[in-house]
C-alpha cells in the first residue's frame, strides 16, 4: 500500500541531515543547535504566560511557585547560556545582555564555535502582547586564536557565520535557521513541544508590497532616504507600497521574509549608527536574507562584508527584496546617474 501524506520532519531531524556539510564534525553541531531549540522553548513558554507572571507577582518579589520575578530578557539570557555552556563544543557565548563575552569550558580542546545572541530582541513589546523573537549568529573559532582572547572568536565578518537564525514568539512560535545552504522554517508545536518543518527552503519574493521603517524619525533621516521612502509610495517601483512597522526587529524581517518589500533602519542625524547591533541583530538577518535571494546593506555596503570592531557596535540597515534593494543601490547609492535625477 502506498503512502501519500507528506513526511513529518522534526527540527533535530533536519539538523543531523544539515550536519553532513560539516565534515568531522560527529554531532557536536547538531547537539550545539540543540541547546538553542532547548532555550527557546523555554523562553516562549515564559513568553506565553507574560501577562499572568506579573499578575502573580511583582518584579523582584518572589511568586507562588517560590520563583523571584525577572525581567524577560534577563529570564532570556539566562536560559540560553544555560543550556549553551552544557555543550562541549562551545567555547565563547556573547549576548546583547552582557558587556563582555562569557569564557565556557576554558582550557578545552574541543570549543570550537562561538553563539552569539540576542535573547530578547523587541522585548519593549512584551507589555502590550506583540510578537518578540531571538536571534542568534554562530562562528568557528579563528585559526590560532586562543581562549585567551574570546573578542577575536566573535569579532568576525557575518559572512564567516556558519549558521544563523532566529525564533519569532508570535501567534505561533517559528524558528528559522540556515547553515548555509538556504532557509528553513519549523514551526513549534506546542502540545509536544517539537519544531515541525512548515516552511522549507523559504524564498523572499523578487518585490513585495510593503516598507517597514519607523517614518517617525523621517525628518532626521538622509535626505536620500527620505526620497526612497517617496519613491515607494508614489509607485516609481511599479505600485504604491503600504507601510508595516512592528517594532520587533524579528518580527518585521520574518514578514519581510515571507511577503517581501524593504525593512530599514537608517541612520538619524543623532545615531548616525542607526540602533540595530551588527553582530547578533544585522549579521544573522542579512546571512537569512541573502540564503534567500534577498539582499542586505547597511546603506552603503554589503552588511556581511562589515569588519567589526567592537562587539555591540551598531549599523545602520536595508533588507528585503531584490527589486526595493537594487532601486535603493541605483537611486540613493548612484545618486548622479541620469535615471535617478531623471525620476526626483
Ligand atoms: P532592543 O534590542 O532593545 O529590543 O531594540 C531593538 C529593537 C528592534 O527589534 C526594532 O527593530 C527596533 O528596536 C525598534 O526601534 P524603534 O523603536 O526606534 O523603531
Ligand atoms: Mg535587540
Amino acid at each position: 500500500m502506498s503512502h501519500s501524506a507528506a513526511p513529518i520532519i522534526t527540527v533535530q531531524q533536519h539538523i543531523l541531515q544539515d550536519q553532513q556539510r560539516f565534515p568531522g564534525s560527529s554531532g557536536e553541531f547538531s547537539w550545539l543547535l540543540s541547546g538553542i531549540t532547548m532555550a527557546t522553548k523555554l523562553i516562549q513558554a515564559k513568553v506565553r504566560r507574560a501577562g499572568l507572571n506579573d499578575m502573580l507577582g511583582a518584579k523582584g518579589e518572589i511568586n507562588v511557585q517560590g520563583e523571584i520575578q525577572q525581567k524577560l530578557d534577563v529570564y532570556s539570557n539566562e536560559v540560553l547560556i544555560q543550556c549553551l555552556s552544557a555543550r562541549e563544543s562551545i567555547g565563547v557565548l556573547a549576548s546583547e545582555e552582557d558587556e563582555r563575552p562569557l569564557l565556557v569550558h576554558q582550557g578545552s580542546e574541543q570549543a570550537r564555535y562561538a553563539v552569539v545572541f540576542d535573547p530578547l530582541d523587541g522585548s519593549s513589546n512584551i507589555d502590550v502582547n506583540v510578537s518578540v523573537g531571538t536571534t542568534f549568529s554562530i562562528l568557528r573559532r579563528p585559526e590560532g586564536v586562543g581562549l585567551d582572547d574570546p573578542q577575536k572568536w566573535v569579532l568576525q565578518p557575518g559572512a564567516k557565520q556558519i549558521a544563523a537564525g532566529y525564533v519569532v514568539y508570535g501567534s505561533s512560535t517559528i524558528l528559522v535557521y540556515s547553515v548555509g545552504n538556504g532557509v528553513h522554517g519549523f514551526t513549534l508545536d506546542p502540545s509536544v513541544g517539537a519544531y515541525i518543518l512548515s516552511h522549507p527552503n523559504m524564498r523572499m519574493p523578487e518585490q513585495g508590497k510593503y516598507y517597514s521603517v519607523n517614518e517617525a524619525y523621517r525628518d532626521n533621516f538622509p535626505p536620500r532616504y527620505q526620497q526612497y521612502l517617496d519613491r515607494l509610495r508614489n509607485g516609481t517601483l511599479g505600485h504604491a507600497y503600504a507601510s508595516r512597522y512592528i517594532g520587533s526587529m524579528v518580527a518585521d524581517f520574518h514578514r519581510t521574509l515571507l511577503k517581501g518589500g524593504v525593512f530599514l533602519y537608517p541612520p538619524t542625524a543623532e545615531n548616525p549608527d542607526g540602533k540595530l547591533r551588527l553582530l547578533y541583530e544585522a549579521n544573522p538577518v542579512a546571512f537569512l536574507a541573502e540564503q534567500a535571494g534577498g539582499t542586505a546593506i547597511d546603506g552603503t555596503r554589503r552588511v556581511l562584508d562589515i569588519q567589526p570592531e567592537s562587539i555591540h557596535q551598531r549599523t545602520p540597515l536595508v533588507v528585503g527584496s531584490r527589486v526595493e534593494l537594487a532601486d535603493f543601490e541605483r537611486f540613493v547609492l548612484e545618486p548622479e546617474t541620469p535615471q535617478a535625477v531623471a525620476s526626483e
